[in-house]
């Protein structure tokens, strides 16, 4: 499976002989030169999503908090269609060089994100050449041709991966009404993931998706899946984001999703792995962007900073994330969580805007949380 595994050969961590009182700052010496990307070295690549402020600023302490503690990185927004090719004839490279440079020179796995989605597309792509009306079946295809030829093609050899497809699948309803769908019907996937293959051979190619604990959903990709592989349309991986909170979903409705993907024949990533500690209101466990929840201060209770039995408890979430992928090491090729710091998180502006969440391993000040002990801590021997 994992050829990406191999091509990271990482000093490993010197066994630790420690007394449990003295395990938290050996733990703490023991990480400062390493990072998580080595104590899971074996098990899997350890991810994390660059974000459009830290590549502007190119934030030196952000990079190289990346680069101590991870080994695979994710465009969190350049790379989108919208971002990176806003209009027809125009391209904006500056960011993803910026990113593909920093990772090449680290010898680190890239993602990149995402070829084909419904969201933060360019704003004439589904419009007609003549500006009026919708654009016709052929035209469309061979713009998101052009698109994938252009992008995949530039970085051959240097992006490891591709979400190719990102969210096509609505809940367990099926194939979600987007404009790709209407306009090409079902089809819009497989292209995605032929042209992609075309242009660069050795990339894995996945289909990304959140809200995948879902069995009828699960259940949905895992069948198209199948479908692909066994009419040789080459899709290699699924890409569970894991935008999950502190007790919702079920551990047992994640796991019974991997082993469903790992039976329909491709390897499982978690690509955007988060935790929400904040109060749920409505509709607001999902990552379906278009959700939105008016702002109220019993919604937003931790903006001071998280206190120690919350921190315990999203400890003890991660623990027990992390000890699923472990057990499953052999299923899963990666690990990435969507944000290094709770500053930057998506998740303090969704799906209530203007909250202060603490979703990540690190908090506002760059340091490593009790949660980023707990799963350090489970590959350390005590
Ligand atoms: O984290 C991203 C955020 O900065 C953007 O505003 C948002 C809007 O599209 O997208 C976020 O990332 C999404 C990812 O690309 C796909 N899965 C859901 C993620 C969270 O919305």
């Amino acid at each position: 499976m994992l050829m990406s595994r191999r091509r990271f050969c990482h000093q490993s961590l010197v066994a630790l002989s420690i007394t449990p009182v003295l395990k938290k700052s050996a733990l703490a010496q023991a990480l400062r030169s390493t990072g998580l990307k080595d104590l899971y070295k074996d098990d899997f690549l350890i991810g994390t999503a660059v974000s459009n402020r830290t590549l502007q600023e190119e934030d030196r302490a952000m990079l190289d908090l990346i680069a101590r503690e991870f080994n695979a990185v994710t465009a969190e927004n350049c790379m989108k269609w919208g971002q990176i090719h806003p209009e027809a004839e125009r391209w904006e490279w500056e960011l993803p060089d910026r990113l593909v440079r920093f990772a090449t020179g680290r010898n680190m796995y890239i993602l990149g994100h995402t070829l084909v989605w419904h969201s933060q597309t360019a704003r004439d792509l589904f419009r007609a050449a003549s500006g009026t009306g919708v654009i016709t079946r052929d035209d469309l295809l061979r713009k998101m041709e052009d698109h994938i030829r252009t992008l995949v093609g530039r970085y051959k050899g240097r992006i490891a991966a591709w979400d190719v497809v990102n969210e096509a699948v609505d809940e367990d309803k099926g194939w979600r009404r987007s404009r790709w769908f209407e306009i090409l019907g079902p089809e819009f996937l497989e292209k995605a993931f032929h042209w992609a293959h075309e242009v660069d051979p050795k990339a894995q190619l996945l289909y990304n998706d959140y809200n995948m604990h879902n069995p009828g959903k699960a259940k949905f990709v895992a069948e198209f899946v199948r479908d692909f592989k066994k009419r040789g349309v080459p899709i290699h991986g699924v890409g569970m984001q894991g935008h999950v909170g502190l007790d919702y979903p079920d551990i047992r409705e994640f796991e019974a999703s991997v082993l469903l993907f790992a039976e329909a024949g491709v390897t499982v990533h978690i690509t955007e792995l988060d935790v929400d500690v904040l109060p749920q209101r409505g509709a607001s466990g999902t990552a379906e962007i278009s959700t939105r929840v008016e702002y109220s201060t019993e919604l937003n209770p931790w903006s001071d900073g998280l206190p120690t039995e919350m921190q315990d408890r999203l400890a003890r979430r991660y623990e027990e994330l992390f000890r699923l992928f472990l057990k499953h090491r052999n299923l899963i090729d990666r690990v990435t969580t969507w944000g290094t710091s709770d500053d930057e998180s998506w998740k303090n502006n969704f799906p209530v805007p203007g909250r202060t969440n603490h979703p990540l391993l690190f908090d506002r000040k760059k340091q490593p949380k009790p949660a980023y002990r707990a799963v350090a801590a489970l590959k350390t021997p005590s």
